[in-house]
């Protein structure tokens, strides 16, 4: 049903979670329906790289766990990178466990994802509840914030933040060992957290995000941004995607599995955005789930063909044959880009591929 409408009709249509609407509204502004698979090792590397082609995305995917100074540092950074530059952060976690361990795997533990990534995945093998328990964990989390009994925002090592501006009720002692997980430095500091007050800055970005009055910004693409309003109700800034359906060969991710977690997208729209997936699954009247597709990949420029694997598993396709073929709405790109001399200027001929197959599927 969703196959041939724009991503602004769709923001408008009834049940539309805010942060759905509010990425729909983002991509149809930004003219980009391109996802960065931001796989890189080091803080710097995903800052610098966020910074150069986050002009050109309306997404970037991270896996937090392959970083290897992941912090306080590198969330400080990407969320302002994040507001400035426009785009969302999906952390590609794939939680696939019970229901109390996703809770904490989400909300806790040195990546603590609910505080700064508004979008998660999960595998549905373990059965419905890891949908509900993301979803009540994602509540409680900001709930926490609003009510003030969560009032840090720190992941990662805390020792490692050099921002002693964003903290400054840090004692001098937690500041000074830059290497952190330090062992008791780590349990002081736990304890000492348990009595201070400290800002949260990722969430609070995201909150500023829903009240600061979006001013148009100096890119070529936001001259309308007023328009893509932001999100009203909290509990609904965090979103989740079922992983339907896989790229790499051999995957078990089909058929009756695929429509099982269609049927359970389908029960909990306010929270599941949608689906990782390889063609779009909106196929009953009121569904209008977000497809995200990776595998995808160009040929160089000039060339013509179709990249066809990595030789471990995966397996690619052009923008062209996933949005207009498939009806899938984001297309998610790493090595694409990543493996350019010029990732600003490779994100940026994504970007138009991807968007002119958009163009061609709504017929303009
Ligand atoms: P690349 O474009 O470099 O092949 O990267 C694809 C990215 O998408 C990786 O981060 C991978 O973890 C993720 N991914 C995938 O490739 N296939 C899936 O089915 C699901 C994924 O999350």
């Amino acid at each position: 049903p969703t196959w041939s409408m724009t991503y602004q009709d769709r923001a408008l249509l009834p049940e539309t979670s805010p942060l759905t609407a509010y990425l729909l509204r983002l991509i149809s502004i930004k003219r980009s329906n391109l996802c960065l698979s931001a796989d890189v090792t080091s803080t710097a590397e995903l800052l610098e790289l966020a910074e150069d082609v986050g002009d050109s995305i309306c997404l970037l995917k991270t896996h937090a766990d392959i970083i290897s100074d992941f912090s306080d540092r590198t969330v400080r950074g990407l969320r302002e990178i994040a507001r400035r530059k426009r785009f969302l952060v999906f952390e590609d976690r794939k939680f696939g466990d019970i229901g109390s361990t996703v809770q904490k795997q989400y909300t806790a533990g040195p990546l603590s994802i609910a505080k700064w990534a508004e979008i998660v995945n999960c595998h549905i093998f373990p059965g419905p509840a890891i949908i509900s328990s993301l979803k009540s964990a994602a509540q409680d989390a900001i709930s926490a914030y609003n009510s003030g009994v969560e009032t840090s925002i720190t992941v990662g090592s805390p020792n490692v933040s050099r921002d002693s501006s964003s903290s400054p009720t840090r004692p001098d002692h937690e500041a000074s060992n830059e290497t952190g997980l330090d062992g008791n430095s780590l349990s002081a500091w736990e304890q000492n957290r348990q009595n201070r007050k400290q800002s949260i800055v990722s969430i609070s970005t995201t909150i500023s995000m829903q009240t600061e009055s979006i001013s148009p910004q100096p890119t070529p693409f936001f001259d309308s941004f007023d328009n893509a309003q932001q999100p009203e109700s909290l509990p609904y800034l965090r979103s989740l995607l079922l992983i339907a359906e896989m790229s790499s060969e051999g995957n078990l991710c089909s058929g009756s599995y695929t429509d099982t977690c269609v049927s359970l997208a389908r029960q909990h729209r306010d929270f599941v955005m949608g689906f990782i997936a390889q063609r779009s699954l909106n196929t009953e009247e009121g569904d209008n789930f977000i497809t995200m597709t990776p595998g995808c990949s160009l040929p160089p420029p000039g060339q013509e063909g179709k990249p066809t694997g990595d030789g471990q598993g995966q397996q690619y396709d052009t923008p062209r044959n996933i949005v207009a073929g498939r009806g899938s709405d984001i297309v998610i790109v790493g090595r694409g880009i990543l493996s350019a001399n010029d990732r600003r200027a490779e994100a940026a001929r994504y970007r138009k591929e991807s968007w002119e197959a958009y163009e061609e599927r709504i017929g303009q």
